[in-house]
C-alpha cells in the first residue's frame, strides 16, 4: 500500500508545482535581456518612426510556438499603467504584438512625446516570470 500513496503524493505535489508554474508563466531564463535598439531615450526624430527591438538571452518565436526560452514581442505605446503580468497582454492600439517574431516596426505617430516599452510574451501572450520588459523610454516626434 505505501507505494501506492507515495504515487499519491507525488502526483498531487506534481500537480500543485504544475498549477504554479501555470499561474506563475513561462519562467524567464536567467540573463534575459529585453531592450530598444533605436530611437534611442531623449531622442526627437521625424516621423515616421522606426523602433527596433533587441533581445539578448532568448530567441524570438512567432506566437503558439512552444519553443523553450523564445517569445515574441510587445510593443506599448504611451502605456502610463503597466498591463498584468500573469495573464495575456491586451492587443489594441497602445498594445501592439508581433506574433509573426517581428523584431522592428515602423509607427506612424502624431508630433509630439511619446513613451516606448517592450514587454516580452510567451506562446500564449503571457509575460514570463518574471517578467522580460525593456526600460521605457520618451521620444519626440518632430
Ligand atoms: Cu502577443
Amino acid at each position: 500500500m505505501i507505494p501506492n500513496i507515495q504515487k499519491v503524493v507525488t502526483g498531487l505535489f506534481l500537480l500543485v508545482v504544475n498549477l504554479s508554474v501555470a499561474l506563475a508563466g513561462t519562467p524567464a531564463p536567467e540573463g534575459a535581456h529585453l531592450y530598444i535598439i533605436s530611437p534611442k531615450n531623449g531622442e526627437a526624430l521625424s516621423g515616421p518612426v522606426t523602433v527596433m527591438f533587441g533581445l539578448k538571452g532568448m530567441g524570438v518565436a512567432p506566437a503558439g510556438i512552444d519553443k523553450a526560452k523564445t517569445g515574441h514581442h510587445h510593443l506599448l505605446i504611451n502605456v502610463d499603467k503597466m498591463p498584468a503580468m500573469d495573464k495575456p497582454l491586451p492587443s489594441d492600439d497602445q498594445h501592439r504584438h508581433f506574433g509573426g517574431g517581428q523584431t522592428e516596426v515602423t509607427l506612424d505617430l502624431p508630433k509630439g512625446e511619446h513613451s516606448l516599452q517592450l514587454v516580452l510574451g510567451d506562446m500564449n501572450h503571457i509575460p514570463f516570470n518574471p517578467p522580460v520588459i525593456s526600460e521605457k523610454i520618451m521620444i519626440t516626434v518632430k
